[in-house]
């Protein structure tokens, strides 16, 4: 090969390598990178998805359920009080079924879908976990156990949870309602705002409606007054 027609062809070879390259990158499914139960990208993250794996109280799975699950400041808005939250607080699964969710971020800002209290030898740390750092869409399947439970939901954000991201998941009717589930169960400690009705809070009341309602009725007969006196002088001055 002559010095010549080498350089074109590297150049050709160059070209058809970034093009792989581009069109390796467009995929998402080489675009999420895998390390060891996580999966991750720059929009977010999946831990522990199970897709496969039966619990060991499961012969097979019992059916593919199906479940959308949006996150967002929006869907708070019907519970007094609260600043975000899924778009439901509930859902309920057979035993043995294979749960197929979409995780849906409505906001611009980060969200997860945790869900706890799963079987340590297939999920660790007992947890599936999706995230999404702004809006986007995710997709995992986990295999829930056959016993009867309720699992947590939740998003783990600083304060999300105590500010309304919090739901329940029952697998055969579940073992009772977890607490603070906005719209479901009775929070544990409840925002409650107490006024204590002391003689020094009814004089600093009386005092405050006194002076507000004072300032007006002095400050107009200042005013009238003041008005008066610069008509007299004009007058005056006449
Ligand atoms: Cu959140």
């Amino acid at each position: 090969m002559t010095r010549q027609n080498f350089i074109p062809r590297i150049q050709k070879l160059s070209g058809a390598s970034l093009y792989l390259l581009l069109l390796a990158a467009a995929s998402p499914g080489a675009a999420m990178m895998k390390h060891g139960n996580m999966m991750m990208d720059e929009t977010g993250m999946i831990m522990n998805a199970n897709a496969d794996n039966l619990p060991r109280d499961c012969k097979e799975i019992s059916e593919d359920v199906d479940i959308v699950i949006r996150a967002g400041h929006k869907h708070a808005q019907k519970f007094p009080g609260k600043m975000f939250a899924f778009d439901r607080q509930e859902w309920n699964v057979k035993p043995c079924s294979r749960i197929n969710i979409t995780f849906i971020n409505d906001d611009q800002i980060r969200h997860q879908m945790m869900i706890h209290g799963l079987p340590g030898y297939l999920y660790p740390d007992g947890m599936v976990h999706l995230e999404l750092y702004g809006q986007g869409e995710l997709k995992a399947s986990l295999i829930v156990p056959s016993r009867p439970k309720t699992y947590l939901v939740h998003c783990e954000i600083p304060q999300h949870m105590e500010k309304g991201m919090k739901a329940q998941l029952k697998v055969d009717g579940g073992d009772g309602d977890l607490p603070s589930i906005p719209g479901i169960s009775e929070p544990v400690t409840p925002d409650v705002y107490p006024v204590a009705w002391s003689q020094t809070t009814w004089i600093a009341l009386i005092v405050s409606l006194t002076m507000g309602l004072a300032a007006p009725i002095i400050g107009g007969f200042w005013l009238n007054k003041r008005l008066q006196a610069k008509k007299l002088s004009t007058k005056d001055s006449a």
